[in-house]
């Protein structure tokens, strides 16, 4: 039975990550943790503790208190927040991940941690993006998770800790607004296509970007912390996608099932710039080898599931 330790639980992946493994593991021994408490179901469903992953110590206490087999590090500032504040995204970025790792080493934990499309650069080639490839990001995001990885590898060959992680693309859900990104727009478009039937994307056309929804993202979590280690070969950090498209594509998807929806475009040019730095699609295949990989939402089911659990009233019109 695992017993595992998450921080920044409250966030975009843990608030759903949480409950899906309070429900396989038990309340119990799914122990969330983060900066702040506030009233949601993933801090009111199970053992709950106020823990800034800054301070080892306290991250420490925390691991014995409940004698975790198992850490997973969500805490982390996203791209475009951590480009806007460099310092602060270097020292809370490396310096969480550094005490998640002691905290595993020390508890002889399994140890996740997510990286992201974000770990390639410009120089990465765009389309089908190899598992192994060049990764010489340019954004600081990006450096915190090329770094984030290559220290999970050696915490797993210096010290044994079984280190696992996935290269998450944008990740879409109708339950914890993602705060700070660059593909955010491929989650804000759903609420304003739901509340005023337009949206104006900070993101230009043409500008295409790997994407998941979030169940898939989720179970793909569970599916890499229950293989087989001696089956994998790559740990840190499987590159794992369901779809890629431009604002475009989402938009005529969205009008499918909002007929008239409406895109405008007012680029930013520093999230702009980012998504241009990162690939076109990225190729899954060492996923699916080592650990069985698959997903489930396509770019039209997925609409159809995020308009539906954001309007339950609304008349859907299934194409056909
Ligand atoms: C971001 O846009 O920063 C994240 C990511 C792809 O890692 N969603």
């Amino acid at each position: 039975m695992k017993r595992i330790l998450i921080t920044g639980a409250l966030g975009q992946i843990g608030s759903e990550l949480t409950l899906k493994l309070r429900e396989i593991y038990g309340a119990d021994n799914v122990i969330a943790t983060d900066i702040k408490k506030n009233d949601s179901e993933a801090a009111q469903s199970g053992p709950f503790e106020v823990l800034d992953v800054t301070d080892l110590n306290r991250m420490g206490e925390v691991a014995q208190k409940y004698k975790v087999d198992t850490v997973m590090h969500l805490a982390a500032l996203l791209s475009a927040t951590a480009e806007a504040r460099p310092l602060f995204a270097w020292n809370l970025n490396m310096g969480g991940l550094l005490n998640a790792l002691e905290t595993a080493k020390e508890m002889k934990a399994q140890f996740f941690t997510p990286s992201s499309i974000g770990a390639f650069g410009p120089t990465t080639p765009k389309d089908d993006t190899p598992q192994d490839t060049i990764m010489r990001p340019t954004t600081m995001y990006g450096v915190n998770k090329v770094a984030g990885e290559l220290l999970a590898d050696y915490y797993f060959q210096k010290f044994g800790v079984d280190t696992r992680g996935l290269r998450f693309p944008g990740l879409i859900s109708y339950v914890t607004p993602p705060g700070g990104g660059t593909t955010d727009y491929a989650v804000e478009i759903y609420y304003e296509a739901v509340k005023n039937g337009r949206y104006t994307s900070y993101i230009d056309k043409g500008t295409y970007m790997d994407m998941m929804y979030m169940p898939d993202a989720l179970q793909a979590i569970v599916d890499l912390m229950e293989a087989d280690s001696t089956k994998l070969i790559h740990r840190n950090s499987f590159n794992v996608s369901a779809m890629s498209f431009d604002p475009e594509e989402i938009a005529a998807s969205i009008a499918k099932y909002i007929p008239g929806f409406k895109i405008s475009y007012q680029v930013d040019p520093v999230r702009q710039k980012i998504a241009e730095s990162w690939p076109n699609s990225i190729d899954s295949t060492a996923a699916k080898e080592e650990w069985g990989f698959k997903f489930d939402y396509d770019l039209d089911k997925m609409t159809m599931d995020m308009i539906e659990k954001l309007r339950p009233n609304m008349q859907m019109r299934i194409p056909g």
